[in-house]
């Protein structure tokens, strides 16, 4: 087939910015066809774009040239078109576009790998695998544009708390969030990772920046195969100097409140095409320390060892005590990492904390150490290579002032915010044990 060249056509509107007032009013509109009906030779055609969908009506005695370019018309081409808007009682939105000009500008294959309509589901293995199309599904749309509004939201509100965006490397030469979960690469014949995380360097930035804050991908090798753990995620990490975890905290519960607020402020489009509702969580959220939660998981019956990190199981029981957002703080000092400071008055405990929202962690952070010694002592009881420390340890002789941060893990908020269950939903093109493709 000949296709249409674009020539001097721009876009007038989106399929929902037509409305029913228009009625009369020509507009030039691009898309994907998404379906064809024809009804007794009026052939209707739902046009989809990023924003919506809109009948477009082909009638009987519409021009040749037109009956036969929507004649070739299949699913997913992609078109051009210019037409009259019309009110009508005959579609869902009270309006239709009857087109003057079709311009074909892709085609598609007959056989498409799954339905975008949703009307006949696909498992997530098959969508996955066709990714590029199932992205053009309304529901997925929706949950990335949710995912959007919620970033732009949170880095509005650090702009105004006097963040400053910073980027720091994906290649480096040492662990920061232990050993195991890394990935290596061929750094010019010499041993390299990708970072888990910008934990170090956003620490030595506060030296200069002093409140700083990074979003991006990092890497963790996750054996796990679970529903929230990817091997590429992203991370909306935190650092800000003279502060301590209680005021991070503080400003994270107000982020985390404000990209509520505005997800249900603007995506109420796509909550509704998601049949999810999104409550905006009352500040301050529940505090609880380590060993209250072990507490409330004996009396429901479960046990974890003091000092043991919390298993998913016990989570699940606590996420039924508490289903909303809560901070669980006063960890076991070796149950996180080297870099969160001990407590001055019970060393055994420490100044990281966690946020959850229900069973799943979505936020974690705490107050660093900011003393070199403390830091070099902590980095030996880790087992740690203090040789792969060397440069960030010599930040500490520079003046590192007291600080604190936190990072969010992007799509478990917006699993949070979407309703959808697994990671894979809400992340373009995940990256798991089994998955490194598309
Ligand atoms: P942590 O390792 O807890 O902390 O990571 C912070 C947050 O990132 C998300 N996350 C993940 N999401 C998907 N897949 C994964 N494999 C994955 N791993 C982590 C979680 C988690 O709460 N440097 C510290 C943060 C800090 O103290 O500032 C850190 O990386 O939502």
């Amino acid at each position: 087939m000949k296709l249409d060249s674009i020539d001097d056509w721009v876009r007038t509107c989106y399929s929902v910015n037509v409305t029913p007032f228009m009625d009369g009013k020509e507009v030039t509109l691009f898309g994907w066809v998404r379906e064809i009906r024809d009804l007794g030779g009026i052939r209707f055609i739902i046009l989809q774009d990023r924003e919506g969908t809109i009948q477009v009506t082909v009638p009987r005695k519409a021009n040749r040239e037109v009956l036969s370019k929507s004649d070739a018309l299949q699913k997913r081409y992609s078109i051009g078109l210019k037409g009259i808007v019309k009110k009508t009682v005959m579609s869902p939105r009270g309006v239709e576009v009857v087109p003057k000009e079709i311009k074909i500008l892709s085609t598609a294959a007959t056989q498409l790998p799954i339905d975008i309509t949703g009307k006949t589901p696909a498992k997530i293995e098959v969508r996955l695998n066709a990714r590029a199309l199932d992205l053009c599904q309304e529901q997925n749309i929706a949950a990335f544009k949710i995912q959007h509004h919620a970033l732009e939201a949170i880095r509005n509100f650090l702009f105004k708390k006097g963040f400053l965006e910073v980027h720091t490397p994906r290649i480096i030469a040492s662990a920061t969030e232990g050993g195991a979960a890394l990935f290596t690469v061929d750094y010019f014949g010499e041993k390299a990772f990708l970072a888990q995380s910008p934990q170090l360097y956003k620490e030595q930035l506060v030296m200069s920046l002093e409140k700083v804050f990074e979003v991006g991908p990092f890497f963790r090798a996750e054996e796990s195969h679970t529903r929230r753990h990817l091997s590429e995620f992203v991370s909306v990490d935190i650092e800000q100097a003279f502060a301590d975890a209680k005021e991070v905290m503080i400003l994270l519960e107000q982020v985390i409140q404000h990209a509520c607020i505005t997800v249900k402020e603007k995506c109420a489009n796509e909550l509704a095409t998601l049949k999810h509702k999104v409550e905006v969580p009352e500040v301050p959220f529940k505090r609880l320390t380590y060993d209250e939660v072990l507490s409330d998981l004996k009396k429901e019956g479960v046990e974890v060892p003091w000092g043991e990190d919390v298993p998913t199981e016990a989570f699940r029981v606590l996420g039924k005590l508490y289903p909303n957002f809560y901070f669980i703080t006063d960890w076991p000092t070796n149950s996180k990492a080297f870099y969160i400071k001990p407590r001055e008055d019970k060393a055994e405990l420490c100044e990281g904390f966690d946020l959850m929202w229900r069973w799943i962690e979505i936020v974690s952070g705490g107050t660093r150490i900011a003393e070199k010694d403390l830091l070099v002592d902590r980095l030996r009881e880790k087992g740690l290579n203090l040789q792969a420390f060397k440069y960030h340890l010599q930040a500490f002789d520079y003046g590192m002032p007291p600080h604190a941060g936190w990072a969010i893990g992007l799509e478990r908020l917006t699993m949070m915010l979407t309703g959808k269950k697994n990671i894979r939903e809400v992340t373009f093109y995940p990256r798991d044990r089994v998955r490194l493709t598309p």
